[in-house]
């Protein structure tokens, strides 16, 4: 997982700091006035000689000598899925950390990977907890269900990530139906009932074609009625770009009024995840982000970027096809996860 951003990273921390030149030397070094009244700690002999190792291994970057690595750094973080603007924004923090700045030869690569490690720090959003989230609610007098809508491109891992995170709610305690909402992909709502029978939680379907709003609703409505705490409405995949289908998934979230909006997208399809995201935030506002496939993304830079850009949080990963395969996103699993 995202072994490609890693190794860039590192590769080029290293390169950075064997070509970094040393930091000129004066013509003379100036003798040290010999102290009259406290005696040196140390061996002159020792002293010398740290004075001399010091001066010879320290180096300083210049702006130049960095607009010429930058490029080079920018290219790497474009090609491994970081969005241009968050690339920008990497480069331009490193910059300010370490340009100018007099460092030790064997420090710099040390130094460049952790000022990568606070910058991401700075650029990940921190996730909030969706168990939490959800027992909040639940826990008020109220008793309303908390109802969650899941959108995003076709294919991108939504329905997979409902019955997983159903599954992972009930085991947390907290009862699920789901709401087969995708009335139009062919096997769509045999596709969803099948998970459900597998982990033993009921679905919500109307037939194909029907008015995918009115599903959520009736959903809503059986949950109140049976004191289901949650309710995860699946939708059919719909392209970012088409303003027909964004005005039904506006037209559902209206009419089923959730708690959260979740948008699915896949790690490893890089910008476009991150327009769909903006797409979609835009037509319904998301508050969340789950991305799957990070199994297979050895990139990495879509989860770098998504949230920075969307300025939602990434709630979760998914890493594969089995119901047990869902990481809550964490941040410094996720840098340390690119070896930084
Ligand atoms: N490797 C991997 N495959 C996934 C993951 N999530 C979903 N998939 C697969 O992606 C394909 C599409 O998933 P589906 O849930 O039907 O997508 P939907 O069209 O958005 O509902 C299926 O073959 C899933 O098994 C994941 O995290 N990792
Ligand atoms: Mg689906």
């Amino acid at each position: 997982m995202f072994k490609f951003l890693r190794d860039k990273i590192g590769n080029w921390a290293k390169k950075v700091s064997e070509k970094a030149e040393p930091v000129e030397t004066p013509k003379k070094i100036k003798e040290k006035p010999k102290k009259i009244t406290k005696p040196s700690p140390e061996p002159e002999e020792e002293n010398i000689f740290k004075k001399i190792t010091s001066k010879i291994s320290k180096v300083k970057i210049s702006e130049k000598e960095f607009e010429v690595y930058s490029e080079e750094l920018e290219m790497l973080l474009l090609e491994n899925n970081v969005a241009l603007e968050v690339s920008e924004k990497i480069i331009q923090k490193l910059k300010e950390k370490i340009v100018k700045k007099e460092l030790l030869k064997k420090e710099i690569e040390s130094e460049i990977k952790d000022s990568f490690k606070e910058i991401i720090e700075e650029i990940l959003i921190e996730p909030f907890d969706l168990v939490e989230k959800i027992k909040e609610k639940i826990s008020d007098q109220a008793k309303e269900p908390y109802v969650i809508l899941f959108c995003g491109i076709n294919g991108t891992g939504k329905t997979t990530t409902i019955a997983k995170i159903a599954d992972l709610l009930k085991h947390k305690g907290i009862s699920c139906i789901i709401a087969a909402a995708d009335t139009f992909r062919a096997a769509s709502i045999e596709q969803i009932k099948e998970h459900g029978d597998k982990i033993g939680i009921n679905v919500i379907a109307h037939d194909y074609g029907s008015d995918p709003a009115s599903v959520g609703f009736d959903a809503i409505k059986y949950a109140k009625k049976n004191f289901i705490d949650c309710v995860l409405i699946d939708t059919a995949g719909r392209m970012h770009t088409s303003k027909n289908l964004l005005k039904e998934i506006e037209k559902i979230s209206r009419v089923c009024k959730p708690d959260l909006k979740i948008f699915v997208g896949e790690s490893i399809t890089g910008n476009d995840a991150i327009e769909q995201a903006k797409s979609f935030d835009w037509t319904i506002g998301i508050d969340g982000i789950v991305l799957t496939k990070a199994d297979i993304d050895e990139k990495g830079g879509t989860s770098l970027s998504v949230g920075y850009v969307t300025k939602k949080p990434i709630l979760y990963l998914g890493t594969g096809q089995a119901y047990d395969k869902i990481e809550v996103f964490d941040k410094q699993k996720f840098i340390e996860k690119l070896g930084l």
